[in-house]
């Protein structure tokens, strides 16, 4: 029984990364059973998996921005504005952008972790035990363009007498807690397109019912361009302080629990393209 062969060809695009060309042969045979259909759309949706594993890498670099106050208040208390600022681990981790949420932690006093950003006592040493954190620095490596969510959930600062924890369960919907809105820091807001927000949020958690969300976007694709998540003198939880060595203890940890979206998701959006293309093609063929 005679084949047909079939070429087809589909143009890719992931919005921020590369562009390419895709191209397919499928057989059908013209006295075409269920079975042949059915190997078809394998086929197809195996075709969009794969291009869609290519673009889910999508992230950010993210570190913390902390400040060296020497605060004398407890934990998430407001350790001031004043002192220079360290990165701990700059640009060594990944956010990625898959809608999953992610765990970040950050450990001061460990060997080579801090990198100076400004202030006076900022020299790549650790100047004070205590201090603040004071921004969650998002760098946009991938020229991502797209606007994004992230979502914050569980800041934790670790100490020697056990985790104190910030879940945003208790807070005002709607509120920015701890973080102010993105474009706050005139550092980074010419980075970003203007509107953003940071708000307390009930539609995602990772733990309890509510979680912090932040919405913003970068106006470019360079890929040094970056936002500075501050928490200078933010309306609830301002400036919160974190204690950074304990003389005589293990070394206390930051972490804090993200995911990320990219709008629209390019996965999502692909695979929905290619389905289309795809069901069209056996309509076409049956
Ligand atoms: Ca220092
Ligand atoms: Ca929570």
């Amino acid at each position: 029984m005679a084949g047909i062969r079939s070429p087809g060809m589909v143009y890719v695009t992931t919005f921020h990364g590369p562009s390419f060309l895709f191209f397919f042969v499928a057989e059908i045979d013209e006295g075409s059973s269920v079975m042949k259909k059915t190997k078809l759309f394998i086929f197809l949706v195996a075709c969009s998996l794969m291009c869609a594993n290519s673009v889910e890498a999508a992230g950010f670099k993210i570190s913390l921005g902390i400040r060296e106050t020497g605060s004398t208040m407890p934990i998430f208390g407001n350790g001031g504005s004043s002192g220079g600022i360290e990165w701990v681990d700059k640009d060594a981790q990944t956010l990625t952008a898959d809608g999953t949420w992610q765990l970040f932690t950050f450990t001061p006093n460990a060997a080579g972790a801090l990198s100076a950003f400004a202030g006076g006592t900022a020299d790549s040493l650790l100047s004070t035990d205590t201090g603040t954190i004071e921004h969650i620095r998002l760098l946009n490596d991938e020229g991502i363009t797209a606007p994004f969510r992230v979502w914050i959930d569980d800041v934790t600062n670790t100490v020697a007498s056990g985790p104190v924890v910030e879940n945003f369960d208790s807070a005002a919907l709607a509120s920015e807690v701890m973080f102010n809105e993105p474009d706050f820091s005139g550092s980074t807001a010419g980075n970003l397109v203007a509107g953003g927000t940071t708000a307390v949020t009930d539609a995602m958690a990772f733990s309890g019912s509510q979680s912090l969300e932040v919405a913003t976007q970068f106006n470019s694709n360079n890929p040094a361009g970056w936002l500075r998540l501050t928490t200078f003198n933010a309306a609830n939880l301002p400036n919160p302080t974190v204690i950074f060595r304990e003389p005589g203890a293990p070394n206390p940890t930051i972490s804090f629990y993200a995911k990320a979206t990219v709008i629209p998701e390019p996965a999502s959006v692909l695979l929905m393209g290619i389905s289309v293309i795809g069901l069209g093609f056996v309509r076409n063929r049956s």
